[in-house]
This record gives C-alpha cells, structure tokens and sequence, in this order.
C-alpha cells in the first residue's frame, strides 16, 4: 500500500478547522469533502482530490489552513492502482497508432483535461486554444456557459493541444472530456483524478506510474473548482444567514434551486450534517403545510399551450442561451413573487447635458466622455445611501429585511447572448470618471462573456437604462432579492413653460419599480424626488 497526502487546494479559500467530516479508516473518493474551514466570510468545505483511506490528520480543529497546506495522509487502495496501470497499459498499446507515436516525444504524455465540477453542467461556447497550440498550468483553454454564468476552464497542466475532443455547442458536465494534449511528465506532480491524466509514454519512462506521486493532479484542479464553488454558494448562502449550516455544496444548491433557508432544515447526517434527502423532506413538509402564512406556493398559473407554427407558415427554431435561459426563469420568478408598484418621473436634464457637453475628456485625463448613466448611477448610489429601505430585501421566510450597509449598483446590460447585469462595487465611492470607466469595462466583458459569478452577485440595487432606443417609458422588473430598480427611457427635447413661455428643455423620463412588500408609495416618491432635484441640479449635486 502507497500513501499520498491531501494538500489544501489552490482555491481562494483559507481559514480555520472547524468540522472533520471523515474520521481515521474512513474511505474517501475525490471529491469527497475531508475537513470544513471556516474565514470570516464564509464556511468552506475541503474536498480530497484523492481516492484512498485516511490514515493519519495532519492538521488539528482550529489550525489555519491556506493553500498547499497537509492536511491528511491517505492510503491508496490496490484497486485505484491497478486501475491506472490498466488504463497505462490500454495507452501503452495504442501508441501503435501513426498519430500518438509522433505526437509523444519522451518527456511529455498524452492527457486529458476533463471538465471540473462547476456546480452543474453547461454548453461550450468557445475554445481558447486550437490543435498545436501551447499551454501553461492555469491557462484558461475554454468557455463553458451555464445557466447561471459564463466561466472560463482552466488548464490542469501545461502542454500542447492534439486534439478538441468536445464540440463547440454540447453539453457539458463534470468529468467529460474536453481536450486531449500532450502535457509534461513531472515526477512530483500532484496529480488527481489518476486514470484519465496518465500517459502514453509514462509507462515507458522510468517514472513509476502506479505509485501515488503520479497519481492525482488533474483533481487538484478539480477539487480546487469544488471548492472555489462551495466557496461561491456559501458566500451568496451567507447573506441569508446560511452560512453557519453544515451541509455540502449540492445540498447548498438544491437549497438555493428550491428557495430553502438551510437554517431551518434539521440535518440527519453525521454530526447532524444537513443531507439532499433532508432539503426535500423539508420541501414536502412545508408543502403539506401550505396554509403556513411563511410558504410562498406557486398560484398554479396556466401554462401556455404548446403551438405548431409550421401550420401558419416557415419559422426556424433556434435553442435559447444559457443566459437567455437564466433571464427568462429569473424574471418569472421574480414577477410572479414581487407585487411590483412602478412610479414614473420626468426629469428635466437640460443643465446636465451642457454639463456633459462641456467636459473636456483631455483635460480631466478621461479615456471616455461619460453619458447620463454613471450621473444617474453616482446619484442613485447617494440616494440608498439616505433611504435604506431601498438598500434592503426581505428575507426569504417573509419576517425580516436585510438592511445592507454597503451600495453595490448592478446595470442591466444588453449583449447578444442576453441581458445580464454586473454589478459596480460600492458605487456610492466611486467619482463620475470612475464609474464611466467602470461601466465601459463590465459592459466589454458582457459583450464578451468574460463576466465571473462574482461579477453579477451582490447587486442592491439595478439601473436599467434602454437610452437613446427607448420609449417614453416601461416598468422594469425588479431584479429580486433586490427591492426596486430604476429604468431610465429615452431623453427628448419637449416644451416647458417657465412662466411666461414655453421654452425647449430636455426631459428623461424614469421608471422605478418598488417591491410594495417592503417600500411604500410614499417611500418612493422621496427616494424618487432626490434623484430628480440631484439629476436636474447637477451643480449642487458635484459639490
Ligand atoms: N436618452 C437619450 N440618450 C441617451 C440616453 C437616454 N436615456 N442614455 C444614453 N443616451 C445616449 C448616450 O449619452 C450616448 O450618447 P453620447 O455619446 O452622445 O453621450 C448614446 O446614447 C449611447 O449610450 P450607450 O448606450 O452607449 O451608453 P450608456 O452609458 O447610456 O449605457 C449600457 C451603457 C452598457 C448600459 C448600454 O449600452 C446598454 O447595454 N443598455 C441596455 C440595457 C437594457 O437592455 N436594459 C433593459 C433591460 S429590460 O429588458
């Protein structure tokens, strides 16, 4: 029997021990959670990128754990190592091919790079690197959409592609395979998920393939994927109060799929550990208590009936984007489940522009001149800021507001794949110029799906500006668990009487949807009349 040691991974996460979730002589496959580490921010669970029995701890409840740090010795069963040295030997024999024999020279193998657990599965959507191109470890090879996000797959190991196994368009999910390539032999890589990154030519170096050194390290990457997502979900968990649960990153997400506070699902695994079994259970007691004045159930809406248009004439049906997918989903849930209330303004905005029109890009060291936006968003930034009931969300169990004591502003940006909204960090510190640039820069990413989760998460409040396309007004979908948003239509030159004429002044109409849960008329018209007066004065406004 080898034994190898579970390092922490290269992930973000670092904190203390709180939880051992194996105990010595426990058999573990990677991917299983080994330790629970909690920051300040969030608690993480700790997956082993080795299959094996844990044989000794070589970290203490309470120690802080940081990246590469030992965390437990693991010994490798016979079996895993058999299984390598057949795939070695299957790998072996097929370097009779003309293909394999050239393209694996001595010191470099034939690997795979697999798809790590992202949380769910996604459509490929582009390919960074093309056949005979070289790579580095952490290169990013490719992009794979899911419904949620955009992300980039990062290169396991450095080498050079031979071949895109997956197609531009499928569906992905974890362990598939998505890019054959010619990657380095190096003998005291940490190396994962054994089988599927073992090589043609390792089998013929002297490097002992079946001992644990050559075994793991496409699963640290793996592993550093589960646990930089279990560090996503556990942060967004937090801001409900679910960060203090114990429970695994996919029953974190069933419970965040199904709307259900983990705080309140008893957990019936070891140590209490909260199990998918549980959330479902949980799902179906509340269902059979709907009468329950904290159950939100769905009014049983009719659904839509299924057409054939092909009987009215040509029509060509197209697959929705991901993004497209997650809008449409998300905008239902929050219609249906936010009495929205939408107040419409009209803004006199002629000072603004000339203010605008006088900027001198050059003088101030601008790169961009900025549009009416990053004003409206500077100035619904100070407006949260005076009334907090819009900087808030109601709590999913409908019996407290969350008050946020820091401003971070999505904006709603149309891209070809979708509409989809970054979110500005602390918007109300952020100058004019700062925030031009700002929104040039999330907008380019979204154009070119470079957005990360984190880019989208954490919004308070969203600007939704249709500008110089769109009408006279419309009532914006609140972008939930937020409490209103604010859409801004198409700015027009229209009479004005100022008491002894009219006189031609630029009028910007403003629409803002409030969820009537948690602000009222009255509330809206005051957070409504501060952005007016700052947007129409915008002098005293900059002082
Ligand atoms: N009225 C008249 N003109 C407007 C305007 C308005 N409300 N808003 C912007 N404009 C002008 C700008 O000032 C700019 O002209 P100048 O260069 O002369 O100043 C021009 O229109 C183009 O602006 P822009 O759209 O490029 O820039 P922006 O800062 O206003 O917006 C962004 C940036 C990324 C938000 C925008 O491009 C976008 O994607 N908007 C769509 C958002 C959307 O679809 N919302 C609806 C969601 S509900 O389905």
């Amino acid at each position: 029997m080898a034994t190898e040691i579970v390092l922490m991974p290269d992930a973000d996460g670092s904190g203390d021990v709180i939880e051992f979730c194996v105990e010595i002589g426990d058999k573990i496959v990677a991917g299983d959670s080994i330790i629970v580490i909690e920051s300040d921010k969030a608690s993480m669970e700790v997956p082993s990128s080795i299959e094996g029995t844990v044989v000794e701890w070589l970290v203490e409840m309470g120690d802080g754990i940081e990246k590469g740090r030992p965390l437990a010795k693991v010994e490798i069963s016979e079996d895993v190592i058999a299984e390598v040295e057949t795939l070695v030997a299957e790998q072996s024999a097929d370097t009779a091919s003309p293909r394999a024999v050239s393209a694996a020279p001595s010191a470099a193998s034939e690997k795979l790079v697999l798809m790590p657990d992202a949380g769910g599965k996604g459509d490929l959507i582009e390919f960074f690197v093309q056949p005979g191109d070289s790579f580095l470890e952490g290169d990013m090879l490719l992009l794979v959409e899911s419904d949620k996000a955009a992300m980039e797959i990062p290169a396991p190991f450095s080498g050079s592609v031979i071949e895109l196994v997956a197609e531009l368009g499928q569906t992905v999910e974890e362990g598939a395979i998505l890019i054959k390539a010619l990657g380095a032999v190096e003998s005291n890589s940490v190396e994962g998920t054994a089988a599927l990154s073992v090589t043609q030519s390792d089998s013929k170096t002297s490097e002992p393939l079946s001992t644990p050194k050559t075994l793991a390290s496409s699963s640290t990457v793996a592993a550093a994927s589960i646990a930089a997502v279990s560090s996503i979900l556990n942060t967004s968990l937090s801001a409900v109060g679910t960060s203090q649960v114990y429970a695994g990153p996919a029953t974190r997400k069933l419970a965040r799929e199904l709307g259900v506070d983990l705080a309140k699902v008893k957990g019936a695994g070891k140590r209490a550990r909260i199990l998918k079994e549980d959330v479902k259970q949980f799902v179906k007691q509340q269902m059979s208590t709907a009468n329950s004045a904290n159950v939100v159930v769905q009014s049983g809406v009719p659904a839509i009936p299924s057409i054939d248009f092909s009987k009215f004439g040509e029509i060509d049906t197209q697959n929705l984007s991901g993004i497209a997918k997650a809008t449409s989903a998300h905008m239902t849930r929050c219609w249906l489940n936010i009495p929205h209330v939408t107040l419409f303004d009209e803004v006199d905005i002629t000072d603004l522009d000339a203010f605008r029109a006088a900027i001198n890009p050059e003088l101030y060291g601008l790169l961009k001149k900025p549009t009416i936006l990053p004003f409206i968003i500077m100035i619904v930034a100070k407006a949260l800021r005076k009334h907090p009931q819009f900087n808030a969300s109601l709590h999913a169990d409908g019996e407290q507001i969350i008050y946020k004591d820091y401003v971070h502003i999505g904006v709603a940006v149309d891209t070809p794949a979708g509409l989809v909204v970054p979110v500005i960090r602390d918007a109300d510190k952020k100058s004019v110029s700062e925030l031009t640039l700002e929104i040039a820069e999330l907008a380019k990413k979204a154009n070119d799906r470079k957005l990360k989760i984190d880019d989208m998460q954490g919004g308070c409040f969203t600007v939704s500006s249709l500008g110089a396309s769109g009408g006279v007004g419309f009532t914006p979908i609140i972008n939930g668990p937020e409490v209103a948003i604010l859409g801004v239509a198409r700015a027009d030159i229209k009479p004005s009487w100022d008491g002894e004429a009219f006189i031609p002044r630029k009028q910007l109409p403003l629409c803002l949807s409030f969820d009537h849960r948690v602000v009222n008329g009255a509330d809206a018209g005051r957070f409504m009349a501060m952005i007016h007066q700052c947007l129409s004065k915008i002098g005293n406004t900059l002082l």
